[in-house]
């Protein structure tokens, strides 16, 4: 399912999905590529997904294109005894979606745990969102998610409310923080072009200048 080389509008995006064990990172990667749940046990190390979707890029009033993005998924896991591995999951990410259980108490600190270890081991410019899922399962009377919303806010991360049961909000969320990216792809790699235009314009200059001086 990798992008096609003779296809440059398409980009792979590495995304990954971290948070406490059980809260439902596996389910929720379930329930976004194959659209269903299945009964599924704590996660070793990682496992990976893939799913190619299709945006549109461009503004309301200019040309839009299609391009294709193949998601690439690592759901990593939860469990402490894996805590160490996590560097190695986050290289390169582009993405990630931190979850939590929303139907249970929760620690804000460890949220701006798990998100201090992505900016420190992902990609620069990660596009990191926050994800309280669970949803079908709050009630009334259970924890508040003000502070998890407030803590989004104040980094400036959007919040998304999840159930991997029913499907509230799974696509929303992955599709999200996939915009995200792309749209930081896309300023990378016109950043990027400029400065090589930039660095040619310099070497024309230069060899101009030699050839003018050595005649
Ligand atoms: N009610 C409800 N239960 C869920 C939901 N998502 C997951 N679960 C259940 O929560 C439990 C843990 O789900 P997993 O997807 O394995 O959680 P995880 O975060 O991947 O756990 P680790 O792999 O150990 O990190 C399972 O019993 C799931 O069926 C949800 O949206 N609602
Ligand atoms: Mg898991």
């Amino acid at each position: 399912m990798a992008c096609n080389a003779s296809t440059d509008s398409c980009v792979e995006l590495k995304t990954v999905i971290v948070g406490d064990s059980d809260v439902g990172k596996t389910s929720l990667c379930l329930r976004f590529c194959h659209g269903k749940v299945t009964p599924v046990n704590p996660t070793i190390g990682a496992s990976f997904l893939q799913k190619r979707v299709e945006m549109q890029e461009g503004c309301d009033d200019g040309p839009r294109t299609t391009t294709q993005v193949v998601l690439q998924l690592w759901d990593t896991a939860g469990q402490e005894r894996f805590r160490s591995m996590s560097p190695m999951y986050f290289r390169n990410a582009k993405a990630a979606l931190i979850v939590f259980d929303a139907s249970k108490e929760y620690s804000v600190q460890k949220l701006s745990r798990w998100r201090q270890d992505l900016l420190a081991y992902a990609d620069q410019g990660v596009v990191i969102a926050l994800v309280g899922n669970k949803c079908d399962v709050r009630t009334d009377d259970g924890p508040s998610l003000a502070a998890a919303q407030e803590f989004a806010e104040s980094v400036g991360a959007p919040f998304y409310e999840t159930s991997a049961y029913t499907g509230v909000g799974v696509e929303d969320a992955f599709m999200g923080v996939a915009e995200g990216a792309l749209r930081l792809h896309r300023t990378a790699t016109a950043e990027q072009a400029a400065a090589a235009q930039a660095e040619r314009l310099r070497l024309d200059a230069e060899r101009a200048k030699r050839n003018a001086s050595c005649c």
